[in-house]
């Protein structure tokens, strides 16, 4: 049993430059912990609404002053001096206290924030690290530590839209443990460095989530200088390295068609192209493939592809149950990227996660592409023994305190760093 003593939030910003929420959670106990949520650019329809205050004079309308207030006020005023048995009952009387389906009259920004920091100074009241608390809270030990994705270029609506596809990630798959994975990542990062100052005599831009972002014309092109970056890397594509790919397609999807070079594409010839990129690249896992409102065609992608690859849902899914749910019974896809703030508690992302694994799919926990300092997401993904974890680039604090979170919580516990099967076994 927890007992609420205060609950108080702040404006602050996350790495955009654009407001968000910090809030502190203090218990009657003592124990005090703070929590902020990111915030996402290239989001889905059915995601969790984030309540902005849209006054045009103060962050061009995004503001989080009217959140903060209600978690100041009315959050704070329905759960001080409540007493709560889990996380469970502290995200049930958030949602009910919202009661809408979306959270838009709290915004699913405030909702998580309490959330989290709720979790967190429970951690702290039992004197555990947070990700074994997160793994007691969904109620199942810890197994694995996650794999590595991480983002190497960028385009789409993180980048100049110089391509219309969103991430190129790596995937280390020869090292034995996250510290060695990490080595291999960052070794594979600095030779793409080296390759775009030779080849576009252009210094390093970063995109959003510190992905490079080098001009190239086509979604291909940027596959392309991956494979040759980890060779240039002197590893092997496929064996020590292999690709996944955000293709964000819900996000040039228009009409039915998929508008990804000169002539647009139907959803078929979609389906084909990402055939012909996975069958041409070490590419082991395609996220958004197809858009978000194109449920119709996602099983025959899942048909195609899902025996070799992970079918990761996004925009698709929104960490959302009932969607989930929808995807399983259509066989729509093998994978969940759980983004918990689509959902807005951690209870439902929790609900989430056991729909998704117990239909044998994989989960990859990923941060958004604005994001903070804190660094919970990696406990979360430790915790909940998430098969990927998806943090960004390797630049930008907001994304290296993922990281190195990650690299203290490997010194303190030794669970098995799954290797993934070399491509085509
Ligand atoms: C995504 C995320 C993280 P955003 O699409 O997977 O890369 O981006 O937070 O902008 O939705
Ligand atoms: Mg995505």
């Amino acid at each position: 049993m927890s007992k609420i003593k205060k609950l108080t939030a702040l404006e602050i910003l996350d790495s955009r430059g654009r407001p968000t929420i910090k809030t502190t959670c203090e218990l009657e106990s003592g124990a005090t912990a703070s929590a902020s949520v990111p915030s996402g650019a290239s989001t889905g329809q059915a995601e969790a609404w984030e309540l902005r205050d849209g006054n045009m004079d103060r962050y061009q309308g995004k503001g989080c002053l009217n959140a903060v207030g209600l978690i100041n006020s009315e959050i704070n005023d329905s759960f001080s001096g409540q007493e709560f048995e889990s996380q469970n009952e502290l995200d049930r009387q958030l949602i009910n206290l919202d009661g809408t389906p979306h959270k838009s009259r709290l915004g699913g920004n405030s909702i998580l924030s309490v959330s989290v920091a709720f979790a967190r100074a429970q951690a702290v009241e039992k004197g555990i690290p947070l990700y074994q608390h997160f793994s007691e809270m969904l109620g199942q030990p810890i197994t694995q530590f996650p794999r590595l994705t991480i983002n190497l270029f960028s385009g789409g609506m993180h980048a100049g839209r110089q391509v219309p596809i969103q991430d190129v990630l790596i995937v280390p798959v020869s090292g034995n443990n996250y510290d060695e994975a990490l080595v291999i990542s960052m070794k594979v990062y600095h030779a793409a460095v080296e390759l775009i100052q030779q080849k576009f005599n252009m210094r390093w831009l970063t995109a959003d989530e510190g992905g490079l972002s080098p001009s190239v014309n086509s979604a291909e092109e940027l596959m392309a200088l991956a494979v040759e970056s980890i060779q240039h890397a002197g590893l092997v594509p496929g064996k020590d390295v292999c690709l996944a790919l955000d293709v964000a397609s819900s996000h040039f999807y228009q009409d039915g068609k998929y508008f990804l070079g000169e002539t647009p594409l139907s959803s078929e010839e979609m389906i084909d192209k990402l055939c012909e990129w996975a069958d041409k690249y070490p590419i082991v896992s395609i996220e958004d493939g197809l858009s978000e409102e194109d449920w119709g065609h996602w099983p025959s992608l899942q048909k195609k592809l899902g025996s070799s690859i992970l079918i990761l849902g996004d925009d698709l899914l929104c960490t959302n149950p009932e969607r989930i749910q929808k995807a399983i019974e259509l066989k729509a896809c093998n994978a969940l990227l759980l983004k918990v703030n689509q959902i807005g508690t951690l209870t439902e992302a929790a609900e989430a996660y056991r729909l998704a694994k117990a239909s044998g799919w994989q989960v990859t926990i990923s941060v958004r592409s604005g994001d903070t300092e804190d660094n919970w997401f990696s406990d979360l993904a430790v915790g909940w023994s998430g098969d990927q974890s998806k943090a960004g680039s390797l630049t930008q604090s907001e994304r290296l305190s993922k990281y190195n979170r990650l690299l203290e919580i490997e010194k303190t516990i030794q669970y098995p760093f799954p290797v993934w099967p070399e491509k085509g076994e």
